[in-house]
């Protein structure tokens, strides 16, 4: 079968022994998540009609207590997981606390934690603007049976399984890797289905797009001013191609299919950097190396960062591994001023 025509279940299917725990597992999982993306991507599609943007606590047109995309995103996908019986425990960033998934009047057997951002980059479903799904799969860490514990979700970057997200743009589509690559799936939304068309997905080694969110400029360290001077420098290969659309995974998937870095770095307004640890950086770190790029906090390996707490934000540079260490470098040269 070519790959055109590959269905995401016949995907899944031939690759399962790749997987490097037990085979079933992986295929409820990814399908868990298959058909979550199904149920928000229809959402979306039609939120400028019926009104649903609005803040969460309102009453809608329908007069049905109106939830915000991003909270109506967390409940599908909860829901999904819960049903499908496949996680133990779920973090969010719509949660405060990680949520403890009970089994249906038995122990929870299930060994797996999922960790995800429902609906990134809410606020532009108000200006149509592209927005995304990311999730990364990890096995717990403490004894199965018992109720997970903050241990289980703050494991390294390393540690994940799988990772992925869903990119709601012109098409909807589903990224993921399990370890083995990187492939994308387009939805083709007359009959639902997701089709194998980005195979082996790779960063080029280096590019000429860079997206940074250059108005906050003033507030940078210095490492990174002198990176974005070097990236308007008409020399070699540059000047380089601005585009930032405010949206990771719009700006992150582009850059994976022509080249590019993402940098959303630290600065005086956001000292840590604004983008989360576990259910951010983390999955789209994974996603980066395993097509051949690089995913840092301008200094260190995303994936090699011990997480001490379950919302915790850092710089993030990511893309085409050359770029990446460009402004590595630049963020090194000026470290100290
Ligand atoms: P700013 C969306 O809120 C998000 O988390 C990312 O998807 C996006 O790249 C970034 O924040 C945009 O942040 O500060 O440029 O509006």
């Amino acid at each position: 079968m070519t790959n055109k025509n590959k269905t995401l279940g016949e995907y899944i299917i031939e690759n399962q022994k790749n997987f490097k725990y037990s085979s079933g597992e992986l295929s409820r999982l990814i399908n868990s998540i298959r058909l979550a993306a199904k149920v928000v991507n229809h959402e979306i599609r039609k939120a400028g009609l019926v009104d649903i943007t609005g803040a969460a606590g309102d009453i809608n047109i329908q007069g049905e207590a109106q939830q915000k995309l991003d909270v109506y995103a967390n409940d599908k996908f909860k829901e999904t997981l819960i049903n499908r019986e496949i996680v133990c425990g779920i973090a969010s960033e719509e949660e405060d606390d990680f949520v403890i998934v009970e089994g249906n009047n038995k122990k929870n057997e299930n060994k797996y934690v999922l960790m995800m951002d429902p609906l990134d980059g809410s606020s532009n479903i108000d200006v149509n603007v592209s927005v995304g799904t990311i999730f990364s799969i990890y096995r717990r860490v403490t004894p199965v049976g018992t109720p997970v514990t903050i241990e289980d979700f703050l494991q390294p970057g390393r540690n994940q399984v799988a990772a992925g997200y869903v990119a709601y743009g012109t098409s909807t589509m589903m990224v993921f890797t399990t370890g083995h690559g990187v492939n994308g799936f387009t939805l083709n939304p007359a009959i639902g289905t997701f089709y194998l068309s980005h195979p082996n997905m790779t960063f080029k080694e280096t590019g000429k797009i860079y997206s940074v969110s250059e108005g906050y400029f003033a507030h940078f360290e210095e490492g990174m001013k002198q990176y974005l001077k070097y990236c308007k420098l008409e020399e070699g290969d540059r000047p380089y191609t601005a585009r930032y659309i405010g949206s990771l995974v719009a700006d992150f998937h582009r850059n994976l299919i022509k080249g590019g870095i993402y940098i959303y770095p630290k600065s005086k307004t956001s000292p840590k950097g604004k983008l989360r640890l576990l259910y951010e950086c983390n999955p789209m770190a994974f996603i980066a190396e395993q097509a051949g790029g690089k995913a840092s906090d301008g200094y260190d390996r995303i994936l090699d960062i011990q997480p001490t707490e379950l919302h915790q934000r850092v710089p993030f540079y990511v893309g085409s591994k050359k770029m990446v260490e460009k402004a590595e470098e630049f963020m090194a040269k000026y470290k100290d001023q």
